[in-house]
């Protein structure tokens, strides 16, 4: 069949919305229709061309929600009609790292999913004559997409797709970071750089768990406002104090270091600025922006013999099919705010534009709707 997506062509070039051929679900795979997208900050960081697993011409986006349309053979987990959520972090439950509960970095297709295929090792998406790759495993920019059914959680039939989509990375990213990596307690300081669609989710999951100061640090004071809604205390523009004098600053704020940061850039020189701001014996600074190939971090060893330390999260240490229903309960009871987060709504057509209003820091999330 033929559905209409916006196909990455090539890096750094906008997006072409145009029709694709995409191939019918099979063994273990299923036809899903992409009712809403999100659009994320990976998504452009891949565009832009400095992800090394980076494939043109390629079909983004990854932050979905829609209804399962059809299954292939072998599919039990769910049926057409079903309200699902993409997952580029599946949960098989079967393989070493998903029994071990340790992490939820699933591997049963992490290497066909980086490869741009399904599991079987082709594309379902073609285009002029040529296959067209996936992308982490989801391909949401698309108004029909193939998944894993692995890669799917099934979520109830009353939530807002153009709203829950948003669940399918930043909200989980960015609360997941807090609750399952981290893991903050009530009373504890926190400090989070950068204050987009993750940053202001990480503030959202910090004043959930009962965090006493959470200090946010962006370049954009227009980000401020927002973040005070969603639980900031204080707030650091390191145009204005200086970007030498940030760790002073979260330091002098704490009493001595926040106990968590959190980096939501992908900036290398705002990740060792944000270890550093965590508190000497015990502070622990969790690295959620993705950098550019090539970028590596750098710190003294010594502020690592003097107690901090450093990790990382991807998607929030959730697992997925597990955790995205629960999460999908929050936000229907009220728990989690998804609504203001979403600045712009937009059909697919205007999808170029969504990524421009992200580049210039005038957007939360934008979320096309199909
Ligand atoms: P975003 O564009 O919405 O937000 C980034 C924010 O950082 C903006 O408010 C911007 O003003 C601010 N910023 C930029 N440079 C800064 C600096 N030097 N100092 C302070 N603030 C600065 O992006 P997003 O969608 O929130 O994504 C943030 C990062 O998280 C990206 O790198 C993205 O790829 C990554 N990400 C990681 C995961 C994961 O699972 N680890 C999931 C989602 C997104
Ligand atoms: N191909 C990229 C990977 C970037 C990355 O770390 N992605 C995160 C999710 S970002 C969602 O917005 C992730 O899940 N990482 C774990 C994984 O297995 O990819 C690169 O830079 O190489
Ligand atoms: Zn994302």
């Amino acid at each position: 069949m033929k559905t209409r997506a916006a196909v990455a062509w090539a890096a750094g070039k906008p997006l072409s919305v145009t029709e694709v051929e995409i191939g019918g679900p099979r063994d273990g795979e299923v036809l899903v229709e992409v009712k809403a997208t999100g659009l994320c900050h990976t998504d452009l960081y891949t565009l832009s061309g400095a992800d090394p697993e980076g494939l043109f011409p390629a079909i983004l986006g990854h932050e979905g929600a829609g209804i399962v349309r059809e299954v292939g053979a072998g599919v039990t987990s769910v049926k057409p009609g079903d309200h699902v959520i993409p997952l580029y972090t599946p949960e098989c439950r079967q393989c070493k790292t998903c029994l071990s509960q340790r992490s939820n970095l699933c591997t049963a297709i992490r290497g066909t999913q980086g490869k741009g295929v399904m599991p079987d090792g082709t594309s379902r998406f073609s285009c002029e004559g040529g296959p067209v790759m996936h992308y982490m495993g989801c391909s949401t920019f698309a108004n029909f997409t193939i998944l894993p059914e692995i890669a799917l959680a099934k979520v109830r039939e009353d939530a807002p797709f153009e709203k829950i989509c948003y669940i399918g990375c930043g909200v989980t990213t960015g609360i997941g970071a807090v609750i399952n990596t981290a893991k903050v307690w009530p009373g504890a300081n926190v400090a989070v750089f950068g204050l987009g669609g993750i940053g202001l989710n990480v503030i959202q999951g910090a004043r959930m768990v009962g965090a006493d100061r959470i200090i946010g640090i962006d370049l954009n004071d227009g980000r401020e406002e927002m973040a005070r809604k969603f639980g900031m205390t204080d707030f650091i523009n390191p145009n204005t104090i200086g970007h030498d004098k940030v760790v002073q600053a979260v330091v002098d704020l704490t009493g001595g270091g926040a106990d968590f940061s959190f980096e939501c850039i992908g900036n290398v020189k705002v990740m060792r600025q944000a270890l550093e701001c965590t508190h000497r014996g015990w502070g622990e600074s969790i690295i959620i922006g993705v950098a550019g190939a090539g970028q590596e971090i750098a710190t003294r060893p010594f502020q690592l013999v003097t107690g901090r330390s450093w990790r990382g999260t991807a998607f929030g240490g959730a697992r997925g099919r597990t955790d995205v229903p629960k999460i999908v309960d929050w936000y229907m009871q009220g728990k989690i705010d998804i609504d203001s987060l979403i600045t712009h709504v937009m059909p697919l057509d205007e999808i170029n534009h969504g990524f421009e209003l992200m580049e210039r820091g005038e957007s939360i999330r934008s979320v096309v709707v199909y």
